[in-house]
């Protein structure tokens, strides 16, 4: 383990007085290296153990007693062109009877068409082994784009959630497959544990919808977190040239894209939709960022921070920007959601995803860059402070 100095932030932001913890409230250390494009991870329930992907096709474990990365076998063959691969991981609620880790991937369906899917298998940590893969949803339909799988899995009210991604279709109209609701790309989907479609999903008997579908008009979802308090689906979503988003998920609600976006075009740098505003129909999101990408926000792994280690961040957001490559760390207030202060910002860590260990409140990074780091952020004057 490697450990850096004491990262400079906006220390008065972060309402410490103290002149002697005024440099940072954390130190960065340096847990592993050389993931090779790590997308997701997540602590595996009644352990500080990490099992995490690599997009190019891997399951790892990082043992947290010896520090050691072990390799996990039986993961899904996936398409790691461009932006696919394997991709988030969760594990089951039931994990401990059950031992199920959730997964998506992209896969290939026919010729170059490739999709999302949803699978599940169990983790059989005396063997290194993932067991029994079963494919339980097939994103529909398959494209010939490699780009947009959005991808975050999350567990709410006994069903699983998908955030999808719009495959990176360019007609801004009305008729883009984020506003059609046969097709789930661009949609938050819901599903029973086993993959079935709830027979109470809020599309399911209308003619022509997909019933997985649970809310739609989203371009492409690449964070997503269940409120530790509330119970509400968070998401984050990535803009097009600007006018990333922060949801809260209704069931049902349409969010827009592309035909209500606070983006421009990035071929041209114009306008093809009106912002949201109050009035149109459609689900504004709680936090937005301006057109143009000096300030934006393409969104990757969030989570709710509910640690003891640093108190003064209890119930904050902490959200990944891939582009300008700091965490994120957002006050909330219902849905009140107060600008970004910046963590890790100066490192050129391509932050990944996120998490906080359940036993020791410190935050977990992963970075997608050549040295493809684990690290975590611990309080600057050690775990007593
Ligand atoms: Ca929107």
């Amino acid at each position: 383990m490697r450990i850096l100095s004491g990262l400079a932030v906006g220390a008065l932001a972060l309402g410490l007085a103290d002149p002697a913890k005024a440099d940072s409230p954390y130190s960065v250390e340096i847990l592993a290296e050389g993931l090779e494009r790590p997308w997701a991870m997540a602590f595996l329930p009644g352990s500080s153990d990490l099992i995490l992907t690599s997009r190019l096709g891997r399951v790892m474990i990082y043992e947290a007693e010896s520090g050691e990365i072990l390799e996990i076998t039986g993961a899904p063959e996936v398409d790691a062109r461009r932006q696919g691969g394997l991709l988030d991981i969760a594990p089951a609620p039931d994990f401990a009877q059950s031992s199920h880790v959730y997964m998506t991937w992209s896969g290939r369906i026919e010729g170059s068409d490739t999709t999302t899917h949803l699978g599940r298998a169990r983790l059989d940590r005396a063997a290194g082994a993932l067991a029994d893969l079963e494919v339980l949803h097939v994103v529909g339909p398959a494209m010939d784009s490699q780009a947009h799988y959005g991808s975050r899995i999350v567990f709410a009210d006994g069903h699983v959630f998908v955030g999808l991604g719009d495959r990176n279709r360019k007609d801004f109209g009305p008729d883009h497959i984020s506003q059609d609701l046969s097709s789930e790309n661009g949609s938050v989907i819901r599903l029973t544990p086993d993959g079935a479609i709830p027979e109470d999903n809020p599309f399911v008997g209308e003619e022509g919808a997909a019933g997985a579908i649970w809310s739609y008009g989203h371009r492409n979802i690449q964070a997503m977190a269940v409120h530790p308090g509330t119970g509400e689906i968070w998401l984050a979503e990535h803009g097009e040239a600007g006018g990333d988003e922060i949801n809260v998920v209704a069931r049902g609600g349409n969010y827009g894209w592309p035909l209500a976006a606070f983006g421009v075009d990035y071929r041209t740098g114009e306008r093809f939709a009106e912002p949201h505003r109050p009035g149109d129909g459609f689900v504004a999101p709680v936090f937005h960022w301006p057109p143009g990408r000096e300030d934006h926000f393409p969104p990757s792994g969030m989570t709710w921070y509910t640690g003891e280690a640093f108190p003064d961040w209890q119930g904050h957001l902490l959200v990944g920007n891939l582009f300008h490559r700091y965490l994120g760390l957002f006050a909330v207030d219902g849905h009140e959601v107060s600008a970004p202060i910046r963590l890790l910002e100066g490192e050129g860590w391509r932050i990944r995803d996120v998490a906080v260990g359940p036993e020791d409140g410190f935050i977990y990074v992963i970075a997608d860059d050549d040295a493809a780091p684990l690290v975590r952020l611990v309080p600057a004057n050690g775990a007593d402070g």
